[in-house]
């Protein structure tokens, strides 16, 4: 039997311009973190950049007609801050005219697109005066959300401040894996609180400008903890990972404040409550439409008796435990394939948001795929993973949880990252050195799946 989806759900695939755009010197675009970073000897596999990621911003075009040729009804993507404000502040217009020219052609083809603002690609000009630690970063990042919602809003109703402020924040400030590269948890966690108030400030002014069927969100990626043995020890251990990982941004936006022990928990850096002012969490709380949830797979965290001892938890501040390997079978990038977990998460976030709706912002999985010589892609892993993790939703919505859409990550594979082109994420295989698209296996089950507005039993 299938599992049938309401019928109004949203289907679609989702990128970020980075990852896809290549590109990176044209029409006046200026230099990002990224390309800064991924100049850094070793930061990236392969000594990878953003060139020629997908070409996408000579090929849209083709990109677009893909979707339409998948049958998508929804493309997620994000606008790139340097290519429109290529120092952060002033307006190149052949930055903003590529959006126009995609906003177009995805409206032709009757494809409804959601605008992420802030995918990670901040301007090295705004990074050299502190970037996200900065607090005149939220002015910035306002005038800049601004700008591409006065350019777009009469074509676009869906605008995403911020993707996985986590990752921005706790993996480009903290651990360093990502731009821009530091490795200091105060700035970390004064950068996420920056990124907070830089998501309520703009939701704020954008929903004062309105627009036509206008909605405002923030997407966040989860991680739920899983404590393998049922003792308090692995509990608190658990329960003091969740806040970090799942609460830290989710709860201010709900208008929660910071979550219970955090500031406890992070007080020995004496960086967060320095940099909270009066009334930023109630910026912060400014009402969105939905929430995006970007779920991969969970997290296996240990008490550690001595927390002195070094760990690999990735969370900034936090003592006293640490992370399990991943339990198999894995996808390429080494990530647990867990879709119980996904159904947990979206039972879990329902209760908790309220009458907030959620979004199944990205899912997806990495492996080495290959184009046969019959030209055909059969990643029959991926079509299991994402068959698994999309009954894993219909469950959710039986048990109560109010999820409207799900946009697969990705719609091609791109430039992963610090993993540079070695992880392929896509419905679509791309080949770097003659980028040709190729629709693998997965994507034709997936586009079946759209087509259907039902998955099949397991
Ligand atoms: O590729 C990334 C994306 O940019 C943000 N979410 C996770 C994906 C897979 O790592």
């Amino acid at each position: 039997m299938e599992h049938v989806f309401p019928s109004d759900f949203l289907w679609g695939a989702a990128t970020a311009a980075y990852q896809i755009e290549g590109a990176v010197a044209e029409d006046g675009r200026g230099s990002s973190i990224w390309d800064t970073f991924a100049a850094v000897p070793g930061a990236i596999v392969g000594g990878a950049t953003g060139e020629p990621a997908c070409d996408h911003f000579r090929r849209y075009r083709e990109d677009v007609a893909l979707l339409d040729e998948l049958g998508l009804p929804a493309y997620r993507f994000s606008t790139a801050w340097p290519r429109v404000m290529p120092d952060g502040r002033t307006v190149e217009p052949r930055g903003l005219a590529f959006y126009d020219k995609l906003v177009d052609d995805l409206l032709d083809r009757g494809i409804r697109p959601l605008v992420t603002l802030y995918h990670w690609d901040l301007p090295q000009a705004l990074q050299d005066r502190g970037g996200w630690c900065d607090r005149d970063i939220v002015r910035r990042f306002t005038d800049y959300a601004c700008v591409v919602h006065d350019r777009l809003s009469d074509r676009v109703a869906e605008w995403t401040t911020l993707n996985e402020p986590f990752c921005s924040a706790f993996l480009g400030y903290g651990v360093g894996v990502h731009a821009p590269g530091l490795r200091d948890d105060g700035a970390a966690l004064v950068a996420a609180h920056h990124h907070l108030l830089a998501h309520g400030t703009a939701t704020r002014v954008l929903r004062e400008r309105g627009g036509p069927g206008h909605r405002l969100s923030i997407v966040l990626n989860f991680s739920p903890a899983l404590a393998d043995v049922d003792d308090d020890a692995h509990r608190d251990a658990a329960r003091r990972f969740d806040v970090l990982q799942n609460l830290f941004f989710l709860d201010p936006v709900l208008g929660r404040g910071y979550p219970d022990g955090l500031l406890a928990d992070v007080a020995h850096l004496g960086a967060l409550e320095p940099a909270i002012r009066d009334g930023d969490l109630a910026t912060a709380a400014t009402p969105v439409d939905w929430i995006g949830v970007n779920y991969y797979a969970p997290t296996r965290v240990v008490p550690l008796a001595d927390p002195a001892t070094p760990s690999n938890c990735p969370l900034p501040g936090l003592r006293g435990m640490d992370v399990l390997p991943p339990r198999g079978p894995l996808t390429s990038i080494g990530w647990e394939q867990h879709p119980e977990s996904l159904t947990d998460l979206l039972v879990w976030l329902g209760n908790r948001c309220g009458d907030i709706p959620l979004v199944v912002a990205e899912n997806g999985a990495a492996f080495a795929d290959v184009v046969d010589p019959d030209g055909r892609v059969r990643d029959v892993r991926r079509v299991r993973y994402l068959a698994s993790h999309l009954r894993a939703v219909h469950a959710a919505i039986g048990r109560g949880a109010d999820v409207r859409g799900y946009l697969a990550w990705s719609l091609l594979d791109n430039f992963e990252w610090s993993f540079g082109y070695t992880q392929r994420f896509g419905l679509v295989h791309v080949d770097f050195a003659t980028q040709r698209r190729t629709v693998k296996d997965s994507g034709r089950f997936y586009a079946q799946v759209v087509a259907d507005n039902a998955v099949p039993a397991g």
